[in-house]
């Protein structure tokens, strides 16, 4: 099981939110991730969306992202889990992830759930066919997480013995339960993040390391365990 935060695709160039340079620090999440918000005032919601949507279009994947990608070979059941909504797992080639906070790139609306990738917009907040209100498909505080989405996590944490937490605080729930979940079950926590975190306590590892430069080294010892 591995489950990642904004720390792994930090390495790509997109901010995290609680670090030095985070988006947290410039930006108050009541006034721009809540649906409270977005009723307020759609535009600047809007606007603050566009603006990480231009950074994560100009990025790529990191050396993190596709050693996690190839990780599922090298295991009997693997589940990759991850708070990011930049997409970069699925560009890396995970295609078998759950996306607890949904997905940047995507729109959906308000009144009738449809939604689509569009990228350009004539109005704010722009419309989608049926006149309904089209909003970033990301999970806003307050809000419930995709449909099964958090089931699934809590089902694969159950069943695992190894599990990786990766580039994330360990502040937001529910997704920051998932550690302590594994915890209970008696599973092998391996911690990567450059500093400690509310989860260091609990990990049975910890490595004070970038995670684009230690998860080559450990896939790479994983294919060995492997005979690979
Ligand atoms: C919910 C999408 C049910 C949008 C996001 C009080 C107590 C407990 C819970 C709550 C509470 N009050 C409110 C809540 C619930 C709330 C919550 O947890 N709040 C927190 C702030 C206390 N949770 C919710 O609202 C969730 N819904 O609970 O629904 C409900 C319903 C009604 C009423 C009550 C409950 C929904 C939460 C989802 C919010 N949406 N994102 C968007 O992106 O715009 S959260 C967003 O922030 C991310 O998705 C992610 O989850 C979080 C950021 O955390 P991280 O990813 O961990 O990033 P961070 O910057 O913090 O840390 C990065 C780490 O990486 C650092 O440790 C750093 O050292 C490390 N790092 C940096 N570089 C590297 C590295 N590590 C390794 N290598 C590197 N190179
Ligand atoms: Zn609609």
């Amino acid at each position: 099981m591995v489950s990642t935060g904004a720390g792994v695709s930090s390495e790509s160039g997109v901010p995290t939110f609680r670090g030095a340079d985070g988006l947290w620090n410039k930006f108050r999440p009541e006034e721009l991730a809540t649906f409270e918000a977005f009723e307020r005032n759609p535009r600047i919601v809007w606007e603050w969306y566009q603006y990480r949507r231009e950074i994560i279009n100009r990025i790529k994947p990191n050396a993190g992202h596709y050693s996690i990608a190839q990780m599922p070979g090298y295991f009997e059941s693997f589940t990759l889990v991850t708070q990011n909504v930049d997409g970069l797992h699925r560009a890396a080639g995970s295609d078998d992830l759950v996306e607890l906070h949904g997905n940047i790139k995507r729109n959906r609306c308000i009144e009738c759930g449809g939604f689509n990738y569009d990228e350009e917009f004539a109005q704010f907040p722009p419309l989608c066919a049926c006149g309904g209100r089209l909003r970033p498909d990301v999970v806003w505080f307050g809000e419930l997480l995709p449909k099964g989405a958090f089931e699934k996590a809590e089902m694969a944490t159950t069943g695992c013995d190894l599990f990786f937490s990766v580039g994330t605080s360990g502040i937001v729930q529910p997704a920051a339960s998932l550690p302590f979940t594994a915890r209970r079950v008696g599973a092998f926590i391996v911690e990567i993040n450059i500093e400690q975190t509310e989860l260091t306590h609990i990990a049975d590892e910890h490595f004070t390391v970038k995670s684009g430069e230690i998860l080559p080294a450990i896939l790479g010892k994983i294919k060995e365990l492997r005979g690979n």
